[in-house]
């Protein structure tokens, strides 16, 4: 007798088969009776004749609440009425975990249920097929960034996220009490992955949650984000790193086409493969855009979500869906950015996709002077950075990098209406829980 873990592979050859999952739906039709069991990879049907099965099992199949976990063990028949081409008729069967009734929402009725009671009951949110396959495309994704850095020499590593001070603005940092002292949450690795330019292990990525106290409520800002960050040595200019970052992207969305084709298929989504090399504009291109599109930003101002987006419009116009913004004002950008001497520019970019931005990066100040000098212009105080300055004066190479929110490549992958369908359990200003 087979066990069957997916019921996309059962086959009438199995003859006698157990099948387990949840119970979705029951239809009583009076002589005969259907329940739909449903498990990782589909549903499958398993048909109760009244008069062909022992009344004992079918007063209890017919009866279950749905959502209640069973195995069900009978002949596997072939069918013209189902999907799969065959059914189960029961033999036997167990509960093995019985379901509450009523459920805090349904998994296959068709009403509307806002995103707050969804993500309230992620648990069973996740039962429906089309959520779960963003996450498995997730997974996909990471399994494809991590092909595409290994194949091009990085290696994964680790940085804490527990930390004496912050990479990125002190107003963005969550505080915890760290014994008798307080500490940070990490909200991106950016210090580390520098310190480490310094050892040798001259390219290096981590993938990892980041944290950032944004009062934002917006379906693209989140507290808890995984950031994809990348850091390589021995560069020339910033360029080098935006065709790293290229390389990736399209190596991703070439394997999600390939490898997800299934969860694209639940989905309904198609994925479009931008043609390489992405256009790079210049943040002064980009202001001219915004303000002919009627935002009146001046020299120095960030293009922010509304500037973003204009931009994108304008390119989506071209039939572009991805492409760098270089060339940010250096005041625009932090202090461990390399300012392009001479004028009032940095050697910075974000990658924009669809009109939000979803990485950022440069070529980074590693002159030990400049950078001192830089975090001062800032406001910032360099003994408060010695652990990260420590690293520039005793020999480090000219090196720069990247950092890809790795949710909101999804979003704008799928075309996903929130950041918040991307992750499990997300967390907001007002979510902490589940
Ligand atoms: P930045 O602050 O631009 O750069 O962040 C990099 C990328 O992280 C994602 N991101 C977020 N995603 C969801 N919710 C948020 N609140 C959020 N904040 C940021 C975005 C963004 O592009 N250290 C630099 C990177 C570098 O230079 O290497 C940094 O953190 O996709």
């Amino acid at each position: 007798m087979a066990v069957i873990r997916d019921s996309s592979n059962i086959k009438v050859e199995d003859g006698t088969a157990t099948v387990s999952g949840w119970v979705q739906d029951i239809r009583n039709m009076g002589g005969i009776s259907f329940l739909t069991l449903r498990d990782r990879y589909g549903t499958i049907q398993i048909t109760m004749p009244k008069k062909k099965i022992d009344p004992e099992l079918f007063g209890l199949l017919t009866k279950l609440s749905r959502e209640t976990v069973v195995s069900v063990t009978g002949e596997v028949k072939a069918s013209n009425q189902t999907a799969l081409g065959l059914e189960i008729i029961p033999a036997s069967a167990e509960v093995l975990s019985e379901a509450a009734v009523p459920l805090p929402m349904g998994v296959i009725d068709k009403v509307n249920v806002e995103m707050d009671t969804r993500l309230n009951n992620r648990f069973m949110d996740l039962r429906k097929p089309e959520v779960r396959a963003i996450f498995e495309l997730k997974a996909l994704m990471v399994e494809l960034i991590e092909e595409a850095v290994r194949g091009n020499g990085f290696v994964q590593v680790y940085t804490p996220k527990i930390s004496a001070a912050g990479a990125e603005g002190g107003a963005e940092l969550f505080q915890v009490q760290y014994f008798d002292r307080p500490a940070y949450l990490a909200q991106s690795p950016q210090l580390y992955k520098q310190i480490l330019m310094s050892t040798g292990l001259d390219r290096i990525y981590e993938i990892a949650p980041a944290f950032r106290a944004e009062r934002s409520n917006t379906n693209r800002h989140v507290t808890e984000f995984i950031s994809f960050d990348g850091e390589m040595s021995w560069i020339e200019n910033e360029e080098q790193v935006m065709a790293m970052i290229e390389e990736i992207i399209d190596h991703v969305l070439v394997g999600l086409k390939e490898r997800g084709k299934k969860q694209l298929e639940i989905l309904g989504k198609e994925i479009n493969v931008p043609a390489r090399p992405y256009p790079i504009l210049t943040y002064s291109e980009c202001l001219k855009i915004v303000n002919d599109g009627g935002l009146p930003l001046k020299e120095g101002d960030d293009l922010g979500t509304e500037g973003e987006k204009i931009v994108g419009d304008v390119m989506a116009g071209k039939g572009v869906d991805l492409y760098f913004i270089a060339e940010y004002p250096e005041e625009a950008k932090p202090f461990y950015i390399m300012e392009k001497d001479g004028t009032p520019y940095s050697f910075s970019f974000d990658l924009d996709y669809r009109g939000q931005e979803i990485s950022s990066g440069g070529q980074r100040e590693h002159r030990y002077d400049r950078l001192v000098a830089r975090m001062e212009k800032k406001g910032l105080n360099p003994d408060d950075f010695s652990f990260y300055l420590d690293a520039f004066k005793y020999g480090m190479p000219p090196h720069g990098g990247w950092g890809i929110g790795i949710e909101r490549l999804l979003v704008k992958m799928l075309d996903l209406p929130n950041i918040r369908e991307a992750i499990l359990f997300p967390r907001d200003p007002s979510r902490l829980s589940p």
